[in-house]
This record gives C-alpha cells, structure tokens and sequence, in this order.
C-alpha cells in the first residue's frame, strides 16, 4: 500500500526513530515493504511568493482558513506522481468517527491520500471539488489533522498481513475476518472489550492472579475471559453492546 499526507508540517511524518512513524509496527511495515508513507508540503504548491497556504476568513471571525488552490494542486500533482487511483481522506473534526470497519476497510485499499488541515479549516469549495471522505478520530479538538492522520496509518498499516510479529498477532482476529461471513455470536464477540492480562511475578504487592489462569484448564481460562470481556463492556461501553 502506498498511502501519501498532504500536510503544511511534513517534517511529522518521518519514518525513522524517534518518530511515532519510526517506531514499533509501523516502522518495521515500512521496513519490510508492506507499506510507503509519502509527506508532500501544500506550501510547495503555492503560488504567492510568501508561500501561504491560507487567508482570512470571509464573513470575519477569528483563525485562517486554507486556500483552495494550494491544496488543489497538491493533490493533482501527488495523484499524478503514480498511477494507482487514490481513495481521497479528510482529517476534520467535522468527519465521520473512525472505527475498527473503517480502518479495515481502508486497510484493503490499494492507495489513500490524507488531507490534513492545520488552521480553523478549509475552504468548502475545495472540500467539495475532491470530494474526500471526511474522518475525525473523537469528539475533542486537536491542533491539526496530522496527529489524526498518524493514528489513521498506525491502524491501517498494523493490518496489513505481515505487519504483526507472532506474538503480536496471536490471539488477534485475523486480517479477512470482517471479509468472510461471521455468526452473529462473533460478531459480538468482536467489538466487546479486551479482557485483563496478568504475567510473572504469581504475586505483586500482596496481588494474586485469579486462579483459573493458574489451573492449565484452557476452556475454563476461554470462558472466564469472555465473561471478563462482557462485564467490563457492559460497565465500560454500554454502548458497544448490541
Ligand atoms: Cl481529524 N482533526 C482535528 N483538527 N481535530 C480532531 C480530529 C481531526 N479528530 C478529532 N479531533
């Protein structure tokens, strides 16, 4: 997958150590291939000699909105540098709330262009005429879409077959499990919480492990985490549950 982030601070998106990109899963992806991150500059597409991508807004009030035709040009020249078709992502407070479906979804995509925003917003009209979808990763503001974005990669490009190491992936659903027909039963299952985890010492500060995990039993040890996986959704995320 190829996925390339239009964006006024490039410099975010590097992808060698200390960097979010640099780092852990999405790093070594890069690394083995699954995966090339591609940080475009719209400031190198203006066409005033300042290089400001943004103006006043009209009808007043505070902050600078993003021109149209930087942004414009950004992605026509970025979409042209490679001829596999983009799917076009807005990082926007105003977006649809991310979710585990969309990032699957996204994941099986051959190429994504993100779009991330850095001043009280865009200009409608160029929003309109590249008719991205438009993300927002919670309901909290944030400076800039960058931040969004780099979530947005991290979720994606940790799917990518390849991309977990063993123990990782061990117990994770696997890559095609939204593609292939489920029972109801597990499509439950899958959107409940994880359950707690516990490994050495047997005892921490006078804390025990629940026995059961102790016991060698392992259809004991299934159900226990799947009641823990349905009390603590039901006390945590009411909302998650069908
Ligand atoms: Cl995608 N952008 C910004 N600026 N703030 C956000 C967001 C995105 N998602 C949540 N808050």
């Amino acid at each position: 997958m190829r996925i390339d982030v239009l964006t006024t601070f490039p410099e975010m998106f590097a992808t060698e150590p200390p960097a979010a990109l640099g780092v852990s899963i999405p790093a070594r992806a890069v690394k083995a291939g699954l995966v090339s991150i591609h940080a475009t500059d719209v400031r190198d597409y203006t066409e005033n000699k300042h290089r400001k991508t943004d103006d006043r807004p009209f009808g007043g009030g505070p902050g600078m909105v993003m021109m149209c035709q930087p942004l414009w040009d950004a992605v026509a020249a970025v979409e042209k540098a490679e001829a596999t078709p983009t799917t076009r992502i807005l990082l926007t407070p105003q977006g649809a709330p991310l979710t585990q479906v969309i990032v699957e979804k996204l994941a099986a995509k051959p190429r994504l262009l993100l779009i991330a925003g850095h001043y009280e917003g865009i200009d409608e009209r160029v929003i309109e005429a590249l008719a991205p979808m438009e993300i927002s990763i919670g309901d909290y503001v944030l400076s800039g879409g960058e931040l969004a974005a780099m979530v947005l990669i991290d979720a994606v490009v940790r799917l990518m077959p390849g991309a977990l190491g063993d123990e990782e992936s061990a117990g994770q659903d696997s890559f095609s499990a939204a593609a292939v027909p489920i029972s109801k039963k597990e499509s439950v299952e899958r959107r409940l919480l994880d359950c707690p985890h516990f490994t050495k010492p047997r005892e921490w500060m006078g804390q025990t492990v629940p026995e059961v995990l102790l016991s060698g039993d392992h259809g004991k040890i299934a159900a226990w985490r799947l009641e823990q996986r349905l009390s603590r959704t039901k006390a945590r995320r009411p909302d998650l549950l069908p």
